[in-house]
């Protein structure tokens, strides 16, 4: 019996949460029943007749703050238990998202709410008494939290069972086991005079799986040596990574 994840988003845009949801993968995720997204207009959740969801900072100062009550109130309106939720703000003050906090979010039990703000900021109260989480997805500045929510939903639901065609791409990849992707090819075997390399070509399984550890190895090495510092590497791996610190050197 496969459990259906359950996320709920809190926007003003809902379309705009609805475009990205309504292709591609996590469209074919949806309708297959693997994942359910409840998308609610944070407008309906206001009480004022012109559906007013903002006001002014108090104390000054520029830009709008976002009122609480159609927070609190989309929240116990729809999730109404609180051990059936966990609600999630969006913010760069939160917890840097990463694969880890993605492989934890998917085998969360309750419901994830994503709470996105607009404007300057959410009023505090929302942080101090609604939300059981905040996240970030990276230290840069956007307009609104449907993005991360976005990000977070995607990278959550391809990790669960049968989302992703294959059973296996959802593991082969950059950071799911903590190295960089090899590089990758197709047909035609020679692009306007760029071949393939020789070794993908050979048909020889084991010199394919060991060149593209040596690849990744080399490519993780070069572009984000950080990554191995956190990276249990194997005594195969290590012999390779002698062979490639001596070939650079
Ligand atoms: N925000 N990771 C939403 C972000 C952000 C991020 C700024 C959050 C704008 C309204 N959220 N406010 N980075 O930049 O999650």
């Amino acid at each position: 019996m496969i459990m259906r994840k359950k996320f709920g988003i809190v926007t003003i845009f809902p379309d705009m949460v609805r475009a990205y949801l309504g292709c591609s993968i996590l469209k074919r995720a949806i309708e297959n029943n693997l994942i359910a997204v409840a998308i609610h207009n944070l407008r309906d959740y206001s009480t004022d007749k012109h559906r007013t969801v903002d006001d002014y900072p108090y104390g000054g100062g520029p830009g709008m703050v976002m009122k609480p009550e159609p927070f609190f109130r989309s929240v116990e309106d729809q999730w109404p238990i609180r051990e059936n939720r966990r609600v999630i703000m969006l913010s760069p003050r939160g917890r840097v998202f990463s694969q880890e906090i993605a492989r934890e979010l998917s085998r969360e039990k309750r419901e994830l709410i994503f709470l996105c703000g607009r404007y300057e900021a959410i009023d505090e109260r929302v942080r101090e008494h609604l939300i059981d989480d905040e996240i970030s997805i990276g230290d840069y500045v956007l307009t609104g939290g449907e993005l991360p929510a976005l990000v977070i939903i995607d990278a959550v639901s391809r990790l669960l069972p049968d989302v992703l065609g294959d059973s296996r791409s959802a593991e082969d990849e950059s950071f799911s086991y903590g190295l960089l992707d090899y590089p990758h090819y197709t047909r035609p075997e020679m692009f306007r005079g760029m071949g393939v390399p020789n070794v993908l070509l050979s048909g020889n399984h084991e010199e394919i799986r060991k060149w593209r550890k040596r690849q990744s190895l080399k490519a993780t090495l070069q572009k984000r040596p950080e990554l191995l510092a956190i990276y249990a590497l194997s005594d195969e791996e290590k012999l390779l990574m002698e062979q490639i610190k001596e070939e650079t050197s």
